[in-house]
């Protein structure tokens, strides 16, 4: 049986979701069985990531530098309402995430570096600074919350994988595996899961590779077992779940950019004056909460990283 699938823009918050840009193409739910399947997986995956071999690391010393204007969003609110399109275009997409295998975990780097290489996440783990960071995080759908993530600067990642000179972007890539993750059985999607940023913006004190949040290992619905956190940018930039980082003189062509690039461009830097095509930035809604707040230029981070895009401005800088 063809069981029409709820459209994403049914709800007001999804009015803003970028795959509301799909064309009018219709879906149709696929393998249902296999949902039910996955239900039944959840608990045993529950306990494997008890024993999560990293566990022992968190949490990790907290990084004052980086200082909230709101409290923290509680917990149960971050690991509940996620963006993660490998799983399913809706908000609750935690449960079907616990299917994905976060150990062994191999991250392959490559293309313009003196010696590309692969590492295994705890042996990567082992040999970066870990630190828990306070940061604000701003969807470009236009809810926001305020997260404790434990990782580390991505400037120590960078200086790990020795790009030569020549490289002037970083590709990053998602795992690709559409028997764990059903949302990449939706064809219409450029799967995998691509970002990518400037040097210059990778090795900016700001730019931070998460593998935990609240004191603990990442749960695999905020990207487990490696993400960004980018927190002058739209959240679609902190790409999840990462298997691959190329360095590149090419400029990447990220997943939303591919799908829609009227709508999301390269540089995705938060501005409240520059709308969306289809909704205002002006404001943001604080996740667990009805409250509204003014969005504030680079998400409020302008000190950090306002310098990286002077004599940029003929670019498209705020989408
Ligand atoms: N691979 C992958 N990364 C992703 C996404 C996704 O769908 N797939 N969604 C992005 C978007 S739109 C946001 S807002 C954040 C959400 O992170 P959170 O679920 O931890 O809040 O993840 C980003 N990274
Ligand atoms: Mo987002």
């Amino acid at each position: 049986m063809r069981i029409k699938r709820k459209r994403g823009w049914e709800l007001p918050e999804r009015l803003a979701t970028p795959e509301a840009v799909y064309h009018g193409r219709r879906q149709f739910m696929v393998g249902a069985a296999g949902s039910i399947l996955l239900a039944g997986l959840s608990a045993p995956r529950r306990a494997e990531a008890a024993t999560d071999p990293s566990a022992g690391l968190y949490p990790a010393s907290r990084n004052e530098r980086f200082v909230l204007d709101r409290d923290l969003t509680p917990e149960e609110y971050a690991t509940t309402y996620n963006n993660y399109y490998e799983f399913g275009s809706s908000k609750d997409v935690a449960e079907a995430a616990q299917a994905l295998p976060v150990r062994p975990w191999t991250i392959a780097i490559d293309g313009m570096v003196e010696q590309p290489m692969t590492v295994a996440i705890d042996d990567l783990l082992a040999k970066m600074p870990l630190e828990e960071r306070l940061y604000r995080h701003r969807c470009v759908e236009a809810w926001a919350m305020a997260v404790p993530w434990s990782g580390f600067p991505m400037k120590a990642f960078v200086d790990y994988a020795r790009p030569l000179d020549s490289a002037k972007y970083v590709r990053m890539e998602t795992f690709n595996n559409p028997d764990v993750a059903d949302g990449q059985n939706a064809s219409w999607y450029p799967w995998p899961y691509i970002e990518g940023l400037t040097m210059a913006e990778a090795t900016n004190e700001l730019a931070f590779l998460v593998t935990g949040l609240y004191g603990k290992p990442a749960p695999a619905q905020n990207g487990a077992p490696l993400r960004l956190a980018l927190p002058w940018k739209y959240g679609f930039k902190s790409i999840k779940s990462i298997v691959r980082f190329t360095f590149t003189d090419e400029r990447p062509v990220s997943f939303w950019q591919e799908l829609q690039a009227e709508e999301y461009g390269f540089w995705a830097n938060v501005n409240p004056e520059v709308s969306h095509p289809r909704w205002s930035q002006a404001s943001e809604r604080l996740l667990g909460s009805d409250e509204r707040v003014p969005t504030q230029l680079f998400n409020g981070y302008a000190e950090f990283v306002a310098d990286l895009y002077k004599g940029l401005e003929s670019e498209i800088l705020y989408r």
